[in-house]
């Protein structure tokens, strides 16, 4: 076994000692040597090779989307591209049944078949380990903790996954399958400063860039037709300058929507590229195993095994209505996903600056067992606003209204920045205590905002990786999803019983709607 910390690699024939910390300092040192290597990309340029990202045009893009007719600065497009040529009519049925109406799967462009690129950095935090200390090159390596520490491997190399090391086991298991690997326990900062050098060089080619996670993303080319005259080569050249620029290798799929290219990618790892052409979804889907969709959960799996339907091709065979009544709205979907259909548009979200829930009573409060059940209430609906916008706060914040009208706030700054709503209450509750020590007076609103938000899951420096908290919030999502948000509350949060009418889907009905955002 070797255990090989970031901080301490060994001689790299890469990067310099000091760029080998493991600190964004470490990051930022190795972008500038990835950058100084681009006389490539210049040559290519020269050679007109690659397509410069137009600017002008894109800025003009990025103003408000008009969806009805997207304007197209520069005139009508040029030559046909090979995104126009449609080697297969998009109405071919599959299955024997006739497509779904095609609109839906190319909406919002009035029916014009959109260009969606899927992209994925291999092995990510693997990856930047190995980039920052190239000893650790074709070696497994797992990133999450030491081998004899609690926690979970958040990824590791593909030279690990031979020995059947993955994701989300434990660091223990993994050890035993894999001794002689390099157990890192990992630089959150340093694969925050990867993920926003990749994001800022896919901005550069589209204004419709959906983050996906840190390391993932959709780029709609559909707008900037006038700017490429060929979408593959496009496609290409943003795989060719992501690794070129970042160092890392990335895996990229292309197709008329979300889904296709996420499947595509699929295809493509490691460190490849995969397109499904304009009508040949149906023989790309056809031999897929049916676990490849995402609305296929095991549930769903084991039912449709029953059913002996194994593969992709052998959901055709099923009518909407069957899939309907075996698993809902989600048969719906798997009807739509098994035939590659997939409206869901690119979304480009920008990280929300705070995220913020509170509430005025519906008489003054001077309870404490009360005020802290609304301030628990709050954070939950909080916490479910943090996941839904997949952020982590640095800064949680309480206010507190008196009866006379003065208002007063406390804050406080995490290093490690958070999420879940066990720790989002515990230090929303202590601040909120000492907040109203000194007081008087009874309350008429109570409040609680989180702030400085980012979007990436945190590592600990000092504590081994655990996905735990995001799989509890996860589950506890599902089960409301289904069951409605006042299935799941804490003892504390049921108090406010006493006080509001309950509904199962909406939970306590506050005075105020309490969902300032
Ligand atoms: N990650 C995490 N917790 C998880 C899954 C992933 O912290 N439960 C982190 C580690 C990964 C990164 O996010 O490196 C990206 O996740 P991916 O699922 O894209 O996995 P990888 O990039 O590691 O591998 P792949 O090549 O399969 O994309
Ligand atoms: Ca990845």
């Amino acid at each position: 076994m070797v255990n090989v910390s970031p901080s301490r690699g060994a001689s790299a024939p890469a990067f310099g000692p000091s760029e080998l910390d493991g600190t964004p300092a470490a990051a930022r040192a190795a972008f500038r040597r990835i950058a100084e290597s681009r006389e490539a990309r210049d040559a290519d340029r020269e050679r007109g090779d690659g397509h410069e990202p137009h600017s002008e045009i894109l800025a003009n893009l990025r103003a408000p989307r008009n969806l009805a007719g997207v304007t197209r600065p520069g005139g009508p497009p040029g030559a046909r591209s090979e995104g126009q040529v449609v080697k297969a009519s998009p109405n071919k049925a599959i299955g024997g049944g006739p497509r779904q109406d095609p609109a839906t799967d190319y909406t919002p462009f009035m029916g014009r078949r959109r260009f969606i690129i899927h992209i994925d950095i291999d092995a990510f935090f693997a990856s930047v380990e190995v980039l920052l200390n190239p000893a650790l090159r074709s070696r497994p390596v797992i990133v999450g903790g030491l081998p004899h520490e609690r926690g979970v491997a958040a990824t590791c190399s593909y030279e690990a996954r031979k020995f059947g090391v993955h994701a989300g086991m434990s660091l223990r298991d993994a050890y035993k399958l894999c001794p002689h690997g390099a157990f890192i326990r990992g630089n959150y900062h340093v694969y925050q400063s990867f993920s926003e050098r990749f994001f800022r060089i896919l901005h550069e080619y589209s204004p419709d860039v959906e983050d996906a996670s840190l390391d993932e993303a959709y780029l709609d080319l559909t707008r900037c037709r006038p700017i490429y005259p060929s979408f593959s080569r496009t496609a290409r050249e943003v795989k060719a300058r992501v690794e070129r620029e970042t160092g890392l290798k990335v895996s990229v799929g292309v197709g008329p929507n979300k889904i296709m290219a996420k499947l595509a990618t699929k295809r493509a790892k490691p460190a490849g590229y995969f397109e499904i052409e304009p009508g040949r979804e149906e023989e790309f889907l056809r031999d897929l195993p049916i676990d490849s969709l995402p609305g296929i959960g095991p549930k769903s799996q084991v039912i449709l095994r029953m059913l002996n339907i194994q593969k992709i091709g052998d959901l055709w065979g099923l009518p909407r209505t069957t899939l309907h009544s075996l698993f809902g709205l989600c048969g719906d979907d798997i009807y739509l996903q098994s035939r590659g259909l997939d409206s869901r548009p690119v979304v480009t979200a920008a990280v929300p600056k705070s995220v913020s829930r509170e509430t005025t009573f519906l008489q003054d409060l001077w309870d404490r067992r009360l005020l802290l059940a609304h301030l628990a209430y709050l954070c939950d609906r909080l916490t479910l606003g943090l996941r839904e916008c997949r952020c982590y706060a640095h800064v949680i914040e309480v206010k507190a209204r008196y009866s006379d009208f003065q208002t007063e706030v406390r804050r406080r700054l995490m290093i490690m920045p958070r999420q879940e709503m066990a720790d989002i209450y515990k230090i929303a509750e202590e601040m909120f205590l000492q907040l109203i020590a000194g007081s008087r007076l009874s309350l008429r609103l109570v409040g609680v905002k989180a702030s400085d938000l980012v979007r990436a899951r945190p590592l600990s420096l000092f504590e081994p990786y655990s996905d735990k908290p995001e799989r509890l919030g996860a589950a506890v999502d599902r089960v409301r999803e289904k069951y409605g948000f006042g299935s799941v509350l804490t003892v504390r949060e049921k108090m406010l019983d006493e006080v509001y009418p309950f509904e199962r889907n909406r939970g306590f009905v506050l005075k105020t709607a309490s969902l300032t955002r």
